[in-house]
């Protein structure tokens, strides 16, 4: 089978090989037909994650930059990085970076993402994509115009099963979808001592655990159904008035109703201090034909429920439609989850910086999109009434 990392370094239609074996851009930044040089910005878990994805699909990690030239330097180290950079500028305008990996606190994202785009580079930007609709619009614009990728790892996207669910959905299988329950659970900030940067507003956002979690169920539910939440109430909910000394001025839960455009209905729940549940993303719709059910902590199967004959359908390429088969790395047996995902995700953001066109990546459109909804969250559960998503 082709490497997808080697087979891309051909190079896409309108990639000329320039000078040192580089190629000429033919769209924003320069398209390297060598591996493409990563620079992650930020050194905690989830910069781990992107190097590892980056590296798994092909990419150099080349360099690093963090909230202070320490910080970067122990990150280097600890995640084998060559060069670590005083400041998020350095980073952003070195000619040695194609693409630009931010994995910094949520504030942070709209201004390091802007000047990496300013400087030419393709971005990989964690969720939420910024903390205001109307920064996650300036990135929006600001890629299109410099004609440079924008990624947003919406990562549950590449679990194979739910791929498969999508294409069950588009096709048709379960019939005209009546409801959707999507739940999203962890109970990583169960105590009132648990602290997070996260936590606090002035670097998380005035929404934490809908824009940290609540992002990715809705873009999954959205993604599967192929259909949009239209309006929605909402109520949220903070377990501790306080943590470690600190006031507390986002929300642990959120409880959300809502109806789509094509006239679903549907409710989501979100908690970040549910004891016992770790990572429980769990989406569950009802067609008039089929029920499907996906639950990320088990994603090598897909629950497909019916009047009579309901199934428990195993990953296995030879079976799956041809977008799951595509995501579907390694052969039946031999458990895929949360870490693949991130690698195919990256294999595919990877890919757009080379002009291909991969099924389902998710863009800064999508950031934007559950940027977008979470605000809408939170002005329902303000105003207690109903409220359109833009
Ligand atoms: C913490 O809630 C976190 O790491 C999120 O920030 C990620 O997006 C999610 O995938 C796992 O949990």
């Amino acid at each position: 089978m082709t490497d997808p990392a080697v087979a891309t370094a051909v190079g896409p239609v309108g990639v000329t090989a320039g000078p040192a074996g580089r190629a000429e851009p033919s769209r924003g930044g320069a398209v390297p037909v060598e591996p493409l040089r990563v620079g992650i910005v930020g050194g905690g878990f989830m910069a781990r994650v992107h190097a590892g994805a980056a590296r798994s699909a092909g990419a150099r990690v080349v360099a690093l930059a963090s909230s202070s030239p320490a910080s970067a330097a122990r990150a280097a180290t600890s995640l084998g990085v060559d060069t670590a950079h005083e400041s998020v500028d350095d980073l952003v305008t070195d000619p040695d970076v194609d693409v630009v990996h931010v994995c910094s606190p949520n504030a942070t994202h709209a201004p390091v993402a802007l000047a990496a785009l300013a400087a030419g580079k393709h971005i990989v930007c964690e969720k939420p994509l910024a903390t205001s609709g109307a920064e996650a619009e300036a990135l929006v614009e600001a890629a299109r115009a410099g004609r440079l990728v924008g990624a947003v790892p919406f990562v549950y996207r590449y679990h194979p099963m739910v791929r498969e669910a999508r294409a069950r959905v588009a096709a048709g299988e379960v019939g005209r979808v009546l409801s959707v329950r999507g739940s999203y659970l962890q109970d990583w900030l169960l105590d009132s001592d648990d602290v997070d940067w996260r936590v606090d507003s002035a670097a998380g956002g005035p929404s934490r655990a809908f824009a940290d979690i609540g992002s990715h169920l809705v873009d999954l539910l959205e993604f599967v159904l192929g259909d949009r939440l239209a309006r929605l109430t909402s109520t949220t909910n903070t377990a501790h008035a306080h943590r470690g000394g600190s006031s507390v001025d986002t929300e642990d839960e959120a409880a959300v109703v809502f109806e789509t455009t094509r006239g679903a209905i549907g409710t989501l729940f979100v908690s970040q201090v549910a004891p016992g549940r770790k990572n429980r993303l769990l989406l569950d719709l009802s067609g008039t034909a089929e029920s499907l059910e996906f639950s990320q902590e088990e994603p090598e199967t897909l629950w497909v429920g019916r009047r009579s004959g309901t199934q428990l359908v195993a990953r296995d390429a030879a079976v799956l439609t041809p977008d799951a088969a595509r995501l579907s790395t390694v052969p039946a047996g031999h458990p895929m989850g949360y870490v693949d995902a991130f690698a195919g995700f990256v294999r595919d953001a990877h890919d757009a910086v080379r002009g291909g066109t991969p099924e389902g990546l998710p863009t800064f459109v999508d950031g934007l999109r559950a940027v977008r909804v979470t605000e809408a969250v939170l002005a329902s559960a303000a105003s207690r009434r109903w409220v359109d998503v833009p």
